[in-house]
């Protein structure tokens, strides 16, 4: 047969009733070609699959460096607003993640071990919300037990190991979920009780879930990477150990511990960080967080940023005045949150190149008069936040706290802490320190010398020990 042979049967095709099949046939060929490609849209687990520890990288199902842009949640009992698909939808469309992590408080107010039993069924339900939109959304999700008031992660090993068998049964079929198994341990904790809890942790999950990746933190806040270089958790795939810094705060020195840790062949990921001071708080410095970053990339390590909330301080991503609990737009984010959203180059980083400079949250100059800090002006407290004793020391930790309570600028500031008994310096921030046996004295450091009309300094802390009982604080002034 040839085609003038069918020309007859072709052109009765064309007539009439023809047209409408043919229309027909085209919009089911569209149908079928566009509404597949929207369902599939690429999401980071639907391109990196599975991920796994290869040498001292994560790498992805092809085996490739796969780097981690992760957001974490504040506190999930304090911020559970932010727990949503729509909100995490943002961050990856919008912001340029591709993983969240769920910060689960132990030992804080209503924290998973000291909240009592229906608190802790409200934060696995929160974890399941929060787990369930990763996955839906085609992101990574960390599960994080978040140790922090509670130190050595020990004391609650009993409720780790339940908890984590309790999530590895439930996610152990799921590509996308790494747990996170002591975030930040502190007060004196040697790297070898952190192996031995991270050695009887990692063997309950992995009796259940073969593949996950688990992280490990390191001896003070996740800082001493390099000790725990020296003696990696043994037997076990798909581990990785953290370093966390606040880039004000954690300099060139914390990254040349990174250096030597990577060099013993440590796989590293940050999975906390921030761009402002160790507490939370005070000035952000981009200068040195973008030190950060090209170290990063430059050993290809991930990292997730501290917070999703709208607290007001300065590592919240989101400005304190911002109700919206999704659907941000870039001016609803503060220095850190539009900071973020530059260096994962998310869309909303287009709005952010207008020129304009993003509201800083450091102290303003203001034109008001100018004075020293004095008890007529300010308030100033030193608050105890954590003891232990090692060896035959007491080592207590405090938080100094001066608030201006006048409607002028403070220009600058000196205090005495008074001791009851003698006492060394152990460890210090956010100031210069001078010692004497009984009393210390600081003094601020050029970013958190100026404190606004009813501003308040809070980032400055130590560490003191001394040989014989407690150590308590008799008095604080202004000098
Ligand atoms: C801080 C929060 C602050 C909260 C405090 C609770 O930013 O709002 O009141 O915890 O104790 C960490 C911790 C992280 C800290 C953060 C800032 O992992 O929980 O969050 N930080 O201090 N390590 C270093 C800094």
């Amino acid at each position: 047969m040839n085609s003038v042979q069918n020309a007859p049967q072709c052109r009765k095709f064309l007539n009439g009733a023809g047209w409408k099949q043919i229309v027909t046939v085209f919009c089911m060929c569209m149908f079928f070609l566009v509404v597949p490609l929207q369902v599939s849209a690429a999401t980071p687990v639907s391109e990196h699959g599975r991920l796994s520890v290869k040498g001292t990288k994560l790498v992805d199902q092809k085996g490739k460096t796969f780097q981690i842009k992760g957001v974490s949640t504040h506190g999930l009992s304090w911020y559970p607003e932010y727990i949503s698909k729509k909100a995490f939808k943002d961050l990856r469309d919008k912001w340029g993640a591709n993983t969240v992590r769920l910060a689960m408080y132990t030992a804080e107010y209503n924290g998973y071990c000291t909240g009592g039993s229906a608190n802790r069924k409200n934060l696995k339900k929160q974890i399941d919300t929060g787990v369930k939109a990763a996955t839906d959304l085609g992101l990574y999700v960390i599960i994080d037990w978040h140790i922090l008031s509670d130190g050595n992660p020990n004391t609650y090993k009993k409720q780790s190991i339940a908890f984590f068998k309790e999530m590895a049964e439930k996610y152990k079929n799921h590509k996308n979920v790494i747990y996170e198994i002591c975030n930040e341990p502190n007060g004196g904790t040697s790297w070898k009780q952190i192996r031995s809890y991270a050695q009887a942790v990692i063997k309950e999950i992995r009796a259940i879930d073969k593949k996950a990746v688990i992280l490990v933190g390191t001896p003070t806040w996740s800082q001493d990477v390099d000790a725990a270089a020296k003696n990696p958790v043994k037997g076990y795939k798909n581990i990785m150990y953290t370093l966390h810094f606040y880039a004000n705060t954690h300099r060139e020195s914390y990254r040349e511990k990174a250096t030597e840790a990577i060099q013993a062949g440590l796989p590293l990921l940050v999975s906390e960080f921030g761009i402002c001071d160790a507490s939370g708080n005070g000035g952000v410095n981009e200068a040195e967080a973008n030190k950060w970053i090209s170290f990063l990339n430059k050993n290809g390590i991930g990292y997730v940023a501290w917070n999703l909330s709208n607290k007001n301080e300065s590592s919240a991503l989101l400005k304190s005045s911002c109700k919206k609990k999704s659907g941000w737009t870039a001016s609803d984010l503060s220095q850190s949150g539009q900071w973020l959203v530059k260096t994962f180059k998310g869309s909303l980083a287009k709005e952010l190149t207008s020129g304009k400079k993003p509201d800083s949250t450091a102290s303003g100059s203001g034109s008001a008069k100018s004075v020293k800090a004095s008890s007529k002006y300010c308030k100033v407290s030193v608050k105890e936040v954590n003891s232990w004793k090692s060896g035959n020391r007491y080592y207590t930790q405090y938080k100094l706290t001066i608030t201006n309570k006048s409607k002028y600028q403070i220009s600058n500031w000196k205090v005495r802490v008074n001791f009851k008994n003698a006492i060394k310096k152990s460890q210090q921030w956010n100031g210069n320190y001078s010692y004497k046996s009984k009393y210390l004295t600081v003094t601020p450091l050029s970013w958190n010398k100026r404190i606004t009309p009813k501003g308040k300094v809070t980032e400055v802390g130590f560490i003191v020990s001394s040989a014989n009982g407690k150590n308590k604080v008799t008095s604080v002034k202004f000098l």
